[in-house]
């Protein structure tokens, strides 16, 4: 049975209305991939409750990504993401926070499956197309970062 069905009957549908964090990062600014990309986040069936273009700040960044603080990669990645506008975005979907993880991919382009917005887009490792919060919490967290809500 459909999901969204099952928990109709089982009157758990409060995750139909969920919401999580995702940004275009700034290399599918420059490659010109954001209509592509929002054009499959709606074919998907995710409703944008909000969408802004902005600049990354150094200190949101560090903030952002403030787990990886130390790793080899994180001066890369704070550059990256502050290196051009990205597109911020809260939306909405049944189980949006796990089902955006799926359409997204895996991290490394060369692991992420065909089909994925990842595996079909991104050049690298560090600019891969789209970033999206890996739990409810974070979604929350990061999303504040940017004065916005997931609630
Ligand atoms: P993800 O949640 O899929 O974006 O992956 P992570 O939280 O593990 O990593 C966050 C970002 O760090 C990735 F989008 C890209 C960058 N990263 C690297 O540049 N090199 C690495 O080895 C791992 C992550």
């Amino acid at each position: 049975m459909d999901s969204v069905l099952r928990k109709e009957r089982e009157g758990t549908l409060t995750e139909s209305n969920q919401r999580t964090f995702s940004f275009l990062k700034p290399d599918t600014v420059k490659n010109r991939f954001v209509g592509e990309v929002l054009s499959r986040l709606e074919q998907k069936g995710f409703i944008f409750k909000q969408l802004r273009l902005h600049q990354i700040t150094h200190k949101e960044a560090e903030s952002l990504y403030s787990v990886h603080k130390g790793k080899p990669f994180f001066q890369e990645l704070v550059d990256h993401v502050t290196s051009g506008p990205v597109v911020l975005m809260i939306l909405q979907a049944p189980d949006a926070v796990e089902t955006l993880r799926k359409v997204i991919g895996a991290t490394n382009p060369l692991t992420a499956e065909p089909g994925t917005i990842r595996g079909d887009l991104s050049v690298s490792i560090t600019a891969n197309v789209i970033h999206a919060s890996d739990s409810v919490e974070n979604a929350k967290r990061e999303s504040s970062i940017f004065s916005l809500d997931t609630s």
